[in-house]
């Protein structure tokens, strides 16, 4: 029995160490030294190369080397095959840090002053109380819930939104379609940490937008997809937005010619708010590698109805 990692090599040879160390009855192998496909049972990947799946006869279990899975092509793993996504404290910290900065930012309004930095200007912008802001977080899932928890500490108002009803002390939580635009009316900051699904694509829409209070601020830390480009550049020009801060983007890395890269309220950064850690998701994954073997279920299967 052997794994396969097919993703990033140098955090491969992290993974090969740790699984050697901890589990030296296991074969783990990093892409692209495959060795005996008919041995693979388990593939850790971000996307499987074209034509690897066919080639892995006896492939009990894929898991995502992300915590997406909107990456995969579902239709290309064999209905029997259990897709398993990533959740462990490595990407949960990465994301912590990444949405506090990104909120503390906007708060403080730091694009203000990068500008004024490169003007040569010595020009301080009122700042309201934390408590006088409200932060909202779409998709109350393993990332938003433990974004909020963190946020709590800083005295903002906190509210959420998700497909079904969540109940997390201290956030006012809104759940299903009809609650969305309620939600957004309260978001002085919106976060979107959605799965990218067919219900969630494009969900950063201009209607969208125009619901959220004036001067509001977005941190896309979910997909590319998720966002209306065209949208998101009216609502900042027209001043309806007055900031976004976006973490990934649709393609990836965008065009250099993309009007994102130079728009003075964007703060672009190359899908880097968090990554899997392989320290910490090894031992995570190993453990699920041993609960399917002892028959057990495996965690954080996804529905592959759903799509997340
Ligand atoms: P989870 O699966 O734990 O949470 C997803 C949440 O979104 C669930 O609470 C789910 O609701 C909710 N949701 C799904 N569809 C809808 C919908 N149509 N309307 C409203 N709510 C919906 O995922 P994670 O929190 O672990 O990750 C979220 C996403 O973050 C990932 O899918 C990925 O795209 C992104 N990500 C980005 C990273 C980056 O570096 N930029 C790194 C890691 C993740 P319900 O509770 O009802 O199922
Ligand atoms: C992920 C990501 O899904 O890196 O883990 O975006």
């Amino acid at each position: 029995m052997s794994v396969l990692y097919k993703s990033d090599i140098a955090r491969g040879r992290i993974w090969a160490r740790i699984f050697a160390e901890e589990a030296p009855d296991i074969e783990f192998r990093v892409w692209p030294e495959t060795g005996d496909l008919a041995a693979v049972e388990y593939l850790i990947a971000w996307q499987p190369p074209p034509g690897l799946l066919a080639a892995l006869p006896n492939l009990k279990v894929l898991f995502s080397s992300g915590a997406g899975v909107d990456q995969l092509d579902l239709s290309t793993v064999q209905p029997s095959v259990p897709v398993v996504r990533m959740v462990e404290p490595g990407i949960v910290n990465g994301m912590l840090e990444y949405v506090t900065l990104s909120v503390l930012a906007l708060h403080r309004n730091l694009i203000d002053y990068i500008r004024a930095q490169a003007a040569g200007a010595w020009q301080p912008v009122d700042v309201a109380p934390a408590s006088a802001r409200s932060v909202g977080v779409m998709g109350l899932g393993v990332l938003g819930q433990a974004v909020l928890e963190r946020l709590g500490t800083f005295g903002y108002s906190l509210c959420g939104w998700n497909r079904s009803p969540k109940d997390i002390p201290g956030v006012t939580c809104y759940a299903g379609a009809q609650t969305l635009e309620r939600f957004l009316g309260r978001c002085d900051i919106l976060v979107c940490l959605l799965p990218l699904t067919a219900a969630t694509h494009g969900i950063l829409d201009r209607r969208l937008f125009s619901a959220l209070p004036r001067g509001a601020s977005l941190i896309n830390v979910g997909r590319g997809g998720h966002l209306d480009q065209r949208a998101l550049l009216e609502a900042l020009d027209s001043g309806h937005l007055c900031a976004a801060i976006l973490d990934v983007c649709e393609p990836e890395p965008l065009p250099q010619s993309h009007p994102f890269w130079s728009h003075p309220r964007i703060l672009l950064t190359p899908h880097i708010a968090s990554m899997t850690q392989p320290e910490t998701a090894a031992l995570i994954l190993l453990e699920n590698i041993r609960r399917h073997r002892r028959g057990e279920p495996l965690r954080h299967v996804i529905d592959r109805g759903k799509g997340y």
